[in-house]
């Protein structure tokens, strides 16, 4: 711990089930109606565009509704507190880090709260519907859809988390189930660069076995509990 200065943290859904959003692939809620598959794709909207952007305008709408919690606090104090290199790398798409307070956050998989326009390539932020197709507010055209990355397409700034991950001493991954890549494979690719790397997750994962160490629980615990260690508090 006393030489660690660069620090990366993968987050996923779990760090947000306690704020009330529904992960992905655990029992229960909005995704049981919804296969994951079948709404976050490129193929899926161009199949049934208002299936997808009304189910994304529910959940943007949900998710402002939504508050931070103590694993989200506990970062962001984390993000304020530590001098050396610190990112933490959200798949998720809601802004409850920011929210928290966090700055050094980078969204790989996009967030709810922008716009993209396919037409002129605008991205900006967007908190209201998409279903009745507003116009872009810089070209004009009718072409906005969530700034969101499905399967198929290219997460954002891929070449940014490899090179703090390069540079990384400790890799953390914090409520994801290991099972969409390229954020899965981020754990074998810092074992490789001989990075230590750490999993707080509620149960084990699809990634656990790749992990140096990996604690089981709410992130509400885990999360604020392990900061507090770093912070040596
Ligand atoms: C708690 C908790 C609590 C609960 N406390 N924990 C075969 C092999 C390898 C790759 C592929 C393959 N076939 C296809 C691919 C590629 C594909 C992929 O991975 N597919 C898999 C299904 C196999 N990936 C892609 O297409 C990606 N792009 C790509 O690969 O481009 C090429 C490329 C190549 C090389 C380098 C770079 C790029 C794009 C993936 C886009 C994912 N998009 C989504 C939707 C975003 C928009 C939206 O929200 O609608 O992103 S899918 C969805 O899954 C979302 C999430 O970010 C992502 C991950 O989910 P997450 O966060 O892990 O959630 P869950 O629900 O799975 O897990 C929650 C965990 O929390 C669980 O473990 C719980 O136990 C835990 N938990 N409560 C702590 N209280």
């Amino acid at each position: 711990m006393a030489d660690m200065r660069n620090i990366v943290i993968l987050t996923g859904a779990g760090i947000s089930a306690e704020s009330g959003i529904d992960t992905f692939r655990d029992a229960g809620g909005l995704w049981e109606q919804h296969k994951v598959e079948d709404v976050a794709t490129p193929e899926a909207f161009e199949r049934d565009p208002d299936l997808v952007l009304r189910f994304y305008d529910m959940r943007r709408e949900a998710i402002q509704a939504k508050q931070p919690n103590a694993a989200h606090e506990a970062l962001a104090k984390l993000d304020a507190a530590w001098d050396g290199g610190l990112l933490i790398v959200t798949q998720n798409v809601d802004d409850l880090h920011e929210r928290a307070g966090a700055s050094r956050v980078l969204h790989m998989h996009g967030t709810h709260l922008n716009a993209w326009c396919t037409a002129c390539d605008m991205r900006a932020k967007w908190t209201g519907p998409m279903l009745d197709r507003p116009a872009c507010p810089e070209c004009g055209e009718r072409a906005l859809r969530p700034d969101v990355v499905w399967f198929g397409e290219m997460p954002y700034e891929m070449d940014r988390i490899y090179a703090s991950l390069r540079k990384a001493d400790l890799f953390v991954s914090i409520g994801t189930s290991g099972a969409v890549y390229p954020a899965a494979g981020f754990v074998q690719e810092a074992r490789e660069m001989r990075v230590r790397t750490l999993e707080l997750n509620l149960e084990a994962s699809m990634g656990s076995r790749w992990f140096h160490e990996s604690r089981h629980g709410p992130a509400t615990q885990l999360v604020p509990q392990w900061v507090d260690e770093v912070l040596g508090g």
